[in-house]
């Protein structure tokens, strides 16, 4: 991907964040009285906007390393840097908290790279939730086995790939393994993706072997008098395909992947707003919709003239969400007018669908109903039970275009003109084949697009 598309998907991604934020920040003026209790119940997503919009900036590149207890995280990281920085060892629990080292390969990328403890080294709940957060800050995600995968690993491989994040399948401690076994090792951990398991086949560099911190080996050593010795000698780490790999696709697409990671982040934030939004203000939501139900319902049974109820009945409709999304303080995007104006059409064909309805059962249409009925007051009767039956539809439907105003603030919200849905699709939509953003994008793309 070149370097200038790179560039457009940060600053796309910068833009759609401040945006979000001047939003949030901006829009909730103090003063109406709920404003306040709201402003402390959405504080996390905004400073989590504020972050990632700063991480955006610094332009730091993160790399969390996943897998069970000694399977060589710490040796991998390690390796990685070329310093033993962080402790490793055989016994569990080594690692006791998510930990991260600056790693400065070239002067062009700055990544962080995060060492977690063993997915299996702390009890479930926790290990779940330390696994959600951790992958959900990761860029990129480094998976580390040492050899045939366990039924653990294998779930907390499908569980990371949830986290719609690249991820590369690290085959740790080779050295132990003849480069027989090492083979067909290889090959079980490609077919993994190739029997369907995970969505699509693991790719020849989603997975790469290494031997962080290879076990010493025993030489023997002659020396000229003719004495023999045994010696252990350390080898050193083969790590340079791992570097290598990790290199490329930051080279690659690390800015873009930098940029939706933020986008993804930012629409899980705006989400949880808007549904704490509509929730904290259920109550006087609830009594706008009646308002406007009651009132739809009086000017639809009151006007005699069946064209003029639906397209007041619409524009009624319009009003009542516009009202809607001030009291949300939530924006309004082409995403809800359009389904928005989907429900109201079927609202307003349950409207003329009444008309005609009323028509039948009482024998005349309301419009000639109400002409006709100051000389006859049969027809009066049909007026009025015209009248009230189209009122009790057009005042039903104003609620059901309230509760769908409802789901579709909060759907859309990210769906406006920067809004973090909007250039999550822009982008992908502009990634080249090779990349591992393509790939994740068939595997992916409905969830990462909407
Ligand atoms: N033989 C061999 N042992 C390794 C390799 N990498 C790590 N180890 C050993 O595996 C054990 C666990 O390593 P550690 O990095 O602490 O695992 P972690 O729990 O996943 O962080 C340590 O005793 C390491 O020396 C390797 O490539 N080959
Ligand atoms: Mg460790």
């Amino acid at each position: 991907m070149s370097n200038n598309l790179q560039e457009t998907h940060l600053n796309r991604a910068r833009a759609s964040l401040r945006q979000t934020l001047s939003w949030y920040n901006n829009f909730r003026k103090p003063g109406q009285t709920s404003n306040s209790q709201l402003a402390g119940l959405v504080k996390p997503e905004l400073e989590m906007l504020t972050a990632t919009l700063n991480k955006l900036d610094q332009n730091v590149v993160r790399i969390a390393a996943f897998g069970l207890v000694s399977r060589g995280k710490s040796s991998v990281l390690n390796a990685l840097l070329g310093q033993k920085v962080l402790q490793t060892g055989p016994l569990n629990g080594v690692t006791q908290y998510p930990r991260s080292i600056r790693w400065s390969p070239s002067d062009k990328v700055q990544i962080e790279l995060i060492d977690t403890p063993g997915l299996d080294e702390i009890s479930g709940e926790i290990r779940a939730q330390m696994a959600r957060d951790v992958a959900l800050q990761a860029d990129l995600i480094l998976f580390v086995v040492s050899g045939d995968i366990t039924r653990t690993e294998y779930n907390a491989l499908l569980e990371l790939r949830k986290s719609q994040k690249p991820l590369i399948l690290v085959f740790n401690k080779i050295d132990l393994y003849p480069d027989t076994d090492r083979e067909t090792v290889y090959r079980n951990l490609q077919q993994l993706g190739a029997v369907h398991l995970l969505e699509k086949p693991l790719q020849p560099d989603e997975i790469v072997m290494v031997a962080a911190e290879p076990s010493p080996l025993e030489v023997r050593v002659e020396y000229p008098d003719g004495r023999v010795d045994y010696e252990w000698e350390t080898l050193p780490p083969q790590i340079h395909d791992l570097r290598q790999t990790i290199l490329n696709i930051l080279n690659r697409e690390g800015r873009s992947l930098l940029a939706l990671n933020a986008l993804v982040q930012a629409r899980e934030a705006e989400e949880n707003i808007a549904k704490k939004t509509i929730d904290a203000r259920e109550q006087q939501a609830e009594e706008l919709i009646w308002q406007f139900a009651k009132y739809k319902a009086l000017a639809v049974g009151l006007n005699p003239v069946a064209i003029l109820d639906v397209v007041g009945g619409v524009v009624a409709d319009l009003a009542l969400i516009r009202s809607l999304a001030r009291l949300y303080g939530l924006p309004m995007t082409g995403y809800e007018a359009g389904k928005i104006l989907k429900t109201i059409f079927f609202s307003s064909s349950g409207l003329l669908l009444g008309e005609l309805a009323t028509s039948v059962v009482f024998g005349l249409d309301k419009s000639a109903a109400a002409i006709t009925s100051a000389d006859n007051p049969t027809s009066m009767t049909g007026f009025i039970g015209s009248a009230l039956m189209q009122s009790g539809i057009a005042g039903y439907g104003a609620v059901a275009i309230g509760k769908a105003a409802k789901v579709y603030l909060e759907a859309g919200c990210t769906w406006g003109q920067f809004g973090a849905s909007t250039v999550i699709q822009e982008i992908l939509s502009q990634v080249p084949k090779d990349t591992i953003l393509h790939r994740l994008q068939q595997e992916l793309g409905s969830q990462l697009g909407g």
